[in-house]
C-alpha cells in the first residue's frame, strides 16, 4: 500500500479533511479507471494517480537535492491564510471539493474542468524543480502536473490572445487572509502567450508523489522555476486570454519592487536586498543564484530583442 510517504508530522487525512473531499478524490480515481482497487485500500487513494507518475527524464534532479518535505510544508508564503510562514493549520480551511478551473477570454470555447477532467485530459508526469522565493531563499521540490503548453493547445487560445492570465479563489469566509481589505484580491498573476506555450511552465497537481497539501495551492497552482515565486500562483480557479497585460497581486502593490517579468537575475538586486546568493531552505546555507535559476538553456530565448521592452533592467 502507498502509505509509505506520510510523514508522522503531518495531520491525519481523517482529520483534515472533510467526507466529501474524501469522497471527490475517489472519484477523480474512478476517472483514471482505479476506482475499485481505490475502494478496497481506502487510504491509498491519496497517493495515486500522483504516485505513479513517470518521472520527466529532463527533470529527474535539479542539480540539488530535494528539500524535504517536512520542511517545505510547513514554510509557505499563501497571503490568503496570512502574511507570515506558518501556514500549515491555518490553510486547511482550504475546501477543493467541486473545484473547478473555468478557461475564458479569447479562446475558440470557453471550458469549465473539474480536477478529474484535468487529470483525465491532460496526464500527470513528475519533475524535480528548483524554486527561487524573490525573498532570496530556495528549494527543490518533486511536483506532479503537467505541462501549462498542453492547456494552452487544448484552450485553442484567438490570434489576438497575448497574456495569460490566472486567477485565484476569493473567499474571506475560507480565507481569512482575504479579510486584509488593503490588498487587491483576488492574487492574479500572468505570462506572456509565449512564455505560456514554452514546456517549462507546470501546472501542479501533486508533490512528493501525493495530492498537493493545502498549503502548496492545492488542488493546482502553477510553478514558473525561472521566475521569482511570487508569480507561481496557488489555488487556481480562472485561466484567461487576454490581449492587455494584466496586473499582478504583487505589481499592483509595489510595482518597483515586484514586476511583471521577475526572471530570476542574480545581477539585478532588489531594491530593499541583494540577488547574487540565496538561503536554502533545508541546510540555511547560502549558494550563488544562478541567471534564470539555472534554466537558461529552455527559456532565455523568449527574452532575445526584449531590452526596450525591459527597459531598466530591472526585472529581466
Ligand atoms: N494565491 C497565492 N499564490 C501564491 C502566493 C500567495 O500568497 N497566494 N505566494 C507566492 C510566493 S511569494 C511564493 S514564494 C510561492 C510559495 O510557494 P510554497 O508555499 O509552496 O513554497 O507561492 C506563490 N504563490
Ligand atoms: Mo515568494
Amino acid at each position: 500500500m502507498n502509505v509509505i510517504r506520510k510523514p508522522s508530522w503531518f495531520i491525519p487525512e481523517r482529520e483534515a479533511t472533510s467526507e466529501a473531499a474524501f469522497m471527490n478524490r475517489r472519484s477523480l480515481l474512478a476517472a483514471m479507471g482505479l476506482g475499485a482497487v481505490a475502494a478496497s485500500t481506502p487510504r491509498a487513494y491519496a497517493a495515486a494517480p500522483f504516485a505513479d507518475a513517470a518521472t520527466h527524464p529532463n527533470y529527474r534532479d535539479a542539480g540539488r537535492k530535494i528539500t524535504p518535505e517536512t520542511i517545505n510544508a510547513t514554510y509557505n508564503n499563501f497571503y490568503e491564510f496570512g502574511s507570515h510562514k506558518q501556514i500549515l493549520q491555518e490553510a486547511q480551511s482550504l475546501k477543493t471539493d467541486g473545484w473547478t478551473v473555468t478557461l475564458d477570454g479569447l479562446v475558440e470555447q470557453e471550458m469549465k474542468l473539474s480536477t478529474d477532467d484535468l487529470i483525465a485530459k491532460m496526464g500527470l508526469e513528475e519533475r524535480v524543480y528548483r524554486h527561487r522565493c524573490v525573498e532570496a531563499w530556495s528549494m527543490v521540490v518533486p511536483w506532479v502536473g503537467f505541462s501549462l503548453s498542453k492547456l494552452v493547445a487544448l484552450a485553442s487560445p484567438l490570434s489576438n490572445a497575448k497574456y495569460v492570465r490566472f486567477e485565484t479563489f476569493l473567499d474571506d469566509e475560507m480565507a481569512r487572509g482575504q479579510r486584509q481589505h488593503w490588498y487587491p484580491w483576488p492574487y492574479v498573476e500572468s505570462v506572456t502567450i509565449e512564455e505560456a506555450s514554452n514546456d517549462l511552465p507546470f501546472m501542479v497537481m501533486g508533490a512528493y508523489g501525493q495530492v498537493l497539501h493545502k498549503q502548496f495551492g492545492a488542488p493546482i497552482r502553477l510553478h514558473l522555476p525561472w521566475k521569482y515565486g511570487f508569480k507561481s500562483i496557488k489555488s487556481i480557479t480562472r485561466i484567461s486570454f487576454v490581449e492587455e497585460r494584466p496586473k499582478g497581486f504583487w505589481e499592483e502593490l509595489q510595482a518597483k519592487e515586484y514586476g511583471f517579468w521577475a526572471n530570476v537575475n542574480p545581477e539585478v538586486d532588489h531594491p530593499r536586498w541583494a540577488q547574487a546568493t540565496e538561503r536554502d531552505l533545508e541546510t540555511g546555507e547560502r549558494i550563488p543564484t544562478q541567471l534564470f535559476n539555472g534554466y537558461g538553456a529552455e527559456v532565455a530565448s523568449l527574452y532575445t530583442g526584449k531590452d526596450e521592452e525591459f527597459g531598466d533592467r530591472l526585472w529581466r
